[in-house]
């Protein structure tokens, strides 16, 4: 009897509509955002269920082929780039709200559906999901699962990890654990789901989640401000977080190199909201229960903040438009970053009370590397997250290196985390040591080695294995 071919089999279990071998696979579905990474993978399945994951897997594990999965492809670390000849798992299939819950406060919805749908779910049934990125509308719920992205509203309501009530998810040998709680408190056993919620695909993959919502909120405060030294900023965020009385639900802070260089390269399409010499930017928004009482208090405090010389300028947002355009000074980065291209993102935390030392310290290492670096810097201030875009007018391996030395380095030095939110991927996985202590990396090793002995989920992502070539 001839054994029947891999194509055959894998078609067998997704039809063969859903399946692509070789060439045939979109580009991209190959390589990373930024086209830094490109692959060959042998095959892209589509499933439309986690049974049909769970047959993939167990087809993969069979055959000793690796699996990566995907969501929107939006991560910046490469943990969506398969090996070569490996299978892409596309959840993209996978979207259906399943279930939403108004009493419960909860939305069951399928891995593959993009975060905005999710929201925009949840906004029509007056509940409201607080994770959101840049993003949004391509980032998907498992993608989001599965890096515990962070994004703009971190500071109030947590990271993904803190919106997962619930999950359903599949191992490398093909079981199908289903945990869709709809419950805030669950302390029977191990709670399993966070070992998922952060993995990047190489513990299991994520093909449902049931989220925790919240009542929408009847207020949104949004204001540019203009500070004079990183001193004032943390002041600022400190009062900001007792004076709005709970409200504070995005600080997002932006160096002068961030806001001069972002402003001035959209200028075409809107003017510069405030004067671009003042030392920093924070971009602050606010969030409540009282439309006409909340306005007023927003107001009042930041004149106060102003009046106290702690805040040099300000411009509140009077509408949804004007919202809008202080928000496009933060995320409408596309145009300006690709100018700067090749460039090195990067996503480092740090305490609060090193945010300063730490951007002056990778600011300083850079320099003394790459005197003409172009190195911008901003974040997410609320959370000890800071982001620094570096361009140092080349690309390729060697420069990546010594860019990445000279950044994680300092945050080594300075007891910080080399990934805040993005997650280590392909990308940072050999400056994990430089954020996580030996012991840690030992008892990741032992979690990997227990839930997918045979390497099949997503290799060469996160953690570097014994197993796997030097
Ligand atoms: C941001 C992405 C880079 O905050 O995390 O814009
Ligand atoms: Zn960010």
């Amino acid at each position: 009897m001839i054994p029947e071919s891999i194509d055959a089999r894998l078609a067998a279990v997704v039809g063969e509509r859903q399946l692509f071998v070789g060439d045939g696979i979109d580009a991209r579905y190959r390589s990373n955002r930024r086209g830094q990474i490109i692959s060959a993978p042998g095959f892209l399945v589509r499933p439309g269920s986690a049974e049909e994951v769970s047959a993939v897997l167990r087809l993969a594990r069979e055959l000793r082929i690796s699996v990566t999965t995907q969501g929107g492809r939006t991560n910046t670390v490469g943990a969506d780039v398969p090996e070569k000849g490996a299978i892409i798992i596309s959840l993209e299939r996978m979207t259906a709200i399943e279930d939403l819950d108004p009493l419960s406060m909860t939305l069951t919805i399928q891995a593959g559906a993009t975060l905005q749908l999710a929201q925009e779910t949840a906004e029509a049934a007056g509940l409201f999901l607080p994770l959101d990125l840049g993003s949004r509308g391509s980032a998907t719920v498992g993608g989001v699962i599965s890096t515990n992205a962070g994004g703009l509203r971190a500071i109030r309501w947590g990271l993904a990890r803190d919106m997962v009530l619930g999950l359903e998810a599949v191992l490398a040998d093909g079981t199908i654990v289903r945990g869709l709680k709809k419950t805030l408190k669950d302390n029977a056993g191990y709670d399993w789901k966070h070992l998922m919620i952060g993995s990047e695909g190489t513990l299991g993959i994520v093909t449902r989640a049931t989220l925790r919502l919240r009542p929408i909120p009847k207020s949104t405060m949004t204001a540019l401000l203009a500070l004079a030294d990183f001193d004032a900023v943390m002041r600022l965020l400190r009062e900001l977080d007792v004076d709005l009385g709970g409200q504070l639900s995005s600080f997002e802070v932006m160096w002068n190199d961030f806001y001069r260089y972002v402003t001035v390269a959209n200028r075409a399409k809107r003017p510069a909201p405030m004067a671009e010499d003042h030392p920093f930017y924070v971009l602050v928004e606010a969030m409540g229960g009282d439309p006409e009482g909340d306005p007023e208090r927003f107001k009042t405090v930041l004149m106060a903040a102003i009046d106290r010389g702690l805040v040099r300028d300000a411009v509140i947002a009077q509408s949804g438009r004007e919202r809008n355009d202080l928000w496009a000074v933060r995320e409408d980065l596309l145009e300006p970053m690709t100018a700067l291209l090749p460039a090195f993102g990067f996503d480092v935390s740090v305490a609060l009370s090193e945010m300063a030392r730490a951007a002056a310290l990778v600011t300083d290492r850079l320099r003394a590397k790459f005197p003409d670096a172009r190195i911008y810097t901003y974040g997410h201030a609320g959370d000890g997250n800071l982001h620094f875009v570096v361009s140092v007018g080349k690309g390729g391996a060697d420069t990546e290196h010594q860019v990445d030395e000279a950044v994680y380095g300092g945050i080594r030095q300075i007891g910080g985390s080399i990934s805040a939110e993005h997650g280590i991927g392909a990308l940072k996985r050999d400056w994990l040591s430089y954020s996580r202590s030996e012991g840690e990396i030992r008892l990741m090793t032992m979690i990997k080695a227990s839930l997918d002995p045979d390497n099949i989920l997503n290799p060469g992502k996160v953690l570097k294995l014994e197993s796997e070539a030097a």
